[in-house]
């Protein structure tokens, strides 16, 4: 496996506008999952890691990241579970998602900066396909129409029963417009996002997240040393 630094990139274009990430290039690693899989204390965590050895890295999630995605995310997650359909959600999604791509993730990447977001275009396939049932081959054509042929270095998929994720969920904070979807739904994203893990196995590594957290750090390091070459740990 080459380094971090060594690894030779090719152009990334972005669908819509033919925008791309050429070399020098930081590594975009993403964090999937489903409510209360522990995705933003393993952002912070990995990041924290990542600092410590010298990489420079940027922090982002979605819906949000940019000034855009974050002014789109508040329409996504505050009012009634009814108030987008499935399709319109879909569509305010991949808005965030473009001006997230192409305001903060492309000219990080770009600098030589890695970038870790707290979820990214599987949680797309996993929510509005899987759990609300926009069939899959739309969703496809209209993701390549907004990121192209873009897509992480490394996805980690955390795993956790259903039950315990919303009640870590709900443990936290009073429920967002998705956490108040219904159980059936939850499962059916979570079996999504075991799908997805399984289909892109180059890309992702599926881990199990009913451990404590310094445990499942555990993993998200070996995952990032195995899969992209750095080194985290052992001085
Ligand atoms: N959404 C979508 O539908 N389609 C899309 O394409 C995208 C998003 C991009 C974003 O909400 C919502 O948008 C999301 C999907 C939808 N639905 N919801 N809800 P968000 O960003 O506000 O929330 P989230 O991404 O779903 O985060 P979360 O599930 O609420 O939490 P988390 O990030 O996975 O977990 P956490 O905040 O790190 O931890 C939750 C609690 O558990 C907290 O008290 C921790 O201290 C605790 N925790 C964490 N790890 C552990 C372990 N290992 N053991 C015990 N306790 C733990």
């Amino acid at each position: 496996m080459p380094s971090a630094a060594s690894r030779h990139w090719p152009a990334t274009s972005f669908g819509a506008t033919g925008a791309d990430v050429t070399e020098p290039r930081g590594r975009f690693v993403t964090i999937e999952g489903g409510e209360g899989a522990g995705k933003t204390t393993q952002a912070r965590l990995l990041v924290s890691a990542l600092e410590r050895c010298g990489i420079p890295v940027r922090a982002t999630r979605e819906p949000g990241g940019s000034p855009g995605g974050e002014a789109i995310r508040r329409l996504l997650l505050e009012g009634e579970g009814g108030r987008w359909d499935a399709v319109c959600e879909t569509l305010l999604l991949l808005a965030a998602r473009r001006d997230h791509l192409t305001r903060l993730i492309a000219p990080a990447l770009a600098q030589g900066v890695w970038v870790v977001s707290d979820r990214f275009s599987d949680s797309t396939l996993a929510y509005q396909g899987y759990g609300r049932g926009v069939r899959l081959d739309r969703l496809a054509a209209l993701q390549r129409f907004v990121v192209g042929d873009f897509t992480p270095d490394l996805t980690l998929v955390l795993d956790l029963p259903v039950e315990a994720g919303l009640a870590r969920a709900a443990a936290r904070s009073a429920a967002d417009r998705f956490e108040r979807l219904d159980r059936d739904f939850h499962e059916r994203m979570r079996q999504g996002f075991r799908k997805i893990a399984a289909d892109n196995a180059g890309r992702c590594v599926l881990i199990d997240a009913c451990d404590d957290p310094q445990a499942v750090h555990g993993a998200v390091v070996a995952a990032i040393e195995e899969r992209l070459g750095a080194k985290l740990t052992g001085g």
